[in-house]
């Protein structure tokens, strides 16, 4: 599985690693190649060109860091772009919800649903400890609901009797009344396959839902059928609201199209594979280890999250000198209230300081919001480059321009410049206090007052 396209994706990256720098036109090459090996494997047109939309947007956003060789920072931005279309982060099957938790699982013929059931159904008896009940309603193929009773003793799970001649929707409901009486955590139903989705299965599989109204619908796909899965899966998906993907046989030696495909076709969290005949031969599906494996490049993507952190350090030194050497700048103030925005705004780092709920209810007494720092970095991206290096020359008609621009008044310029004017006051006499104390009374003096 991957083993191709993860030869040719390190195959590209061997050829810009022995460059010792790179232009934009490399950078294109090298995205361009990507998108054939990609395509060679089946992954759908409509996934590779998002792929390719967004590494280069991330291309155009990131900036070279120094340590690192910009061959490195493409490796660090393919390998962003995969785990994203995989879906950035693991998926669990929702098991909050009041129990039994309906677990249906559909799908194709032979994609592996009922062996699948088993296998969730071991998997959840055994570390997450529920009582698990499963039922097959398949009466099409003979044998099928024997098959899973087989199983179910196989992995020490209880089976809903067998009554010959019943119908799905009679068969769910029945189990759904056994789960309950019988105090089961969790039901999982499996259904019929069919070869090609037919209108009749859909039906069948939607009137189960209707009856029972799973909290999963789970759709179980052959990842060595590729393409075709992709247009089944969105089939599914019209019909039915599924709440997941599980793909099955990521043991063979598919390409990995579909893997690569279903997730961002669809909109489903791809939840879990299976990767064997075996009952343990299932995983949770991690979207990074998945790119890691296709890309075999987990070296280089920490080293250029270590040189970015590095950087992020170098920068705060940065500012530590200039507090100290009185350089602290309008443009400064105007990146530390940006920064204070991402930490969640003024409520967000008030609430993490020491005696923050007396503070909190003095907020949301006086209303304060973050337009405030919105307001303060309006009035400073107003101001020329001149005038935010050197504030002494904001006279009268500078200010007057400056609120116009930034659609405030004279008056909140004024109160900027003062605040401005007694956070570098205290800096310079406490310039050697420690940061952290020095930013929060600094910044305790951009807040209105009766919060200072
Ligand atoms: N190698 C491998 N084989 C698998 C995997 N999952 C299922 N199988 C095998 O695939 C075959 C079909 O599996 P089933 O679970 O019967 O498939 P199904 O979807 O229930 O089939 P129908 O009920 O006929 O539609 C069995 O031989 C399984 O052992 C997997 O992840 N890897
Ligand atoms: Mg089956």
């Amino acid at each position: 599985m991957f083993k191709n396209l993860s030869e040719r994706l390190t195959g590209i990256f061997d050829k810009l690693k022995s460059r010792g720098s790179l232009t934009e036109t490399d950078v294109d090459l090298a995205l361009r190649e990507v998108r054939v090996a990609l395509l060679e494997a089946d992954v759908s047109l409509e996934v590779v060109k998002e792929f390719l939309e967004k590494a280069k947007k991330k291309a155009i956003g990131s900036k070279i860091v120094k340590s690192i060789s910009p061959s490195q920072m493409v490796i660090k931005i393919v390998n962003d772009t995969l785990k994203e279309i995989l879906g950035n982060k693991e998926e669990p099957i929702n098991l909050k919800v009041t129990p039994p938790v309906i677990i249906l699982m559909v799908g194709l013929q032979g994609s592996g649903k009922t062996t699948t059931s088993a296998k969730i159904a071991k998997k959840l008896k055994d570390k997450d400890k529920k009582k698990v009940l499963m039922s097959s309603l398949d009466v099409q193929r003979p044998a099928a609901q024997e098959q899973l009773a087989t199983l179910g003793k196989q992995v020490d799970v209880s089976t809903v009797e067998i009554i010959k001649g019943e119908k799905p929707v009679k068969i769910a409901d029945r189990s759904l009344e056994q789960a309950k009486k019988e105090g089961f955590d969790v039901l999982i139903l499996d259904t019929a396959g069919r070869l090609q989705i037919d209108d009749e299965l859909m039906t069948e599989v939607e009137d189960v839902s209707k009856a029972v109204n799973p909290s999963e619908i789970l759709l179980v796909s052959d990842a060595m059928i590729g393409q075709e899965s992709v247009n089944v899966a969105k089939e599914f998906n019209n019909k039915l609201k599924l709440t997941g993907i599980i793909l099955t046989r990521l043991d063979g030696d598919a390409r990995g199209g579909a893997a690569l495909s279903m997730r961002s076709v669809t909109g489903c969290p791809i939840k879990l594979i299976g990767i064997g005949e075996k009952m343990e031969a299932i995983e949770v599906f991690h979207p990074d280890r998945i790119a890691n494996r296709i890309l075999g490049m987990g070296d280089v993507v920490s080293l250029v999250e270590e040189a970015s952190e590095t950087i992020k350090k170098e920068d705060a030194e940065k500012l530590d000198k200039k507090i100290k050497d009185g350089q602290f700048s309008l443009d400064d103030l105007s990146k530390q209230l940006g920064q204070m925005k991402k930490l969640g705004g003024i409520k967000g780092i008030l609430s993490k300081l020491p005696g923050a709920s007396k503070i909190q209810d003095q907020m949301n007494k006086s209303n304060i919001d973050d337009k405030v720092i919105l307001k303060q970095q309006a009035i400073i991206s107003s101001m020329t480059v001149e005038e935010k290096n050197n504030h002494k020359i904001i006279h009268a008609s500078r200010k007057k321009r400056i609120a116009s621009g930034s659609g405030t008044s004279v008056q909140e310029v004024n109160k900027l410049l003062k605040q401005y004017h007694t956070m570098l006051k205290m800096m310079k006499k406490y310039g050697n206090m420690d940061k952290k104390t020095l930013m929060r009374q600094g910044f305790g003096n951009m807040l209105p007052p009766g919060l200072q």
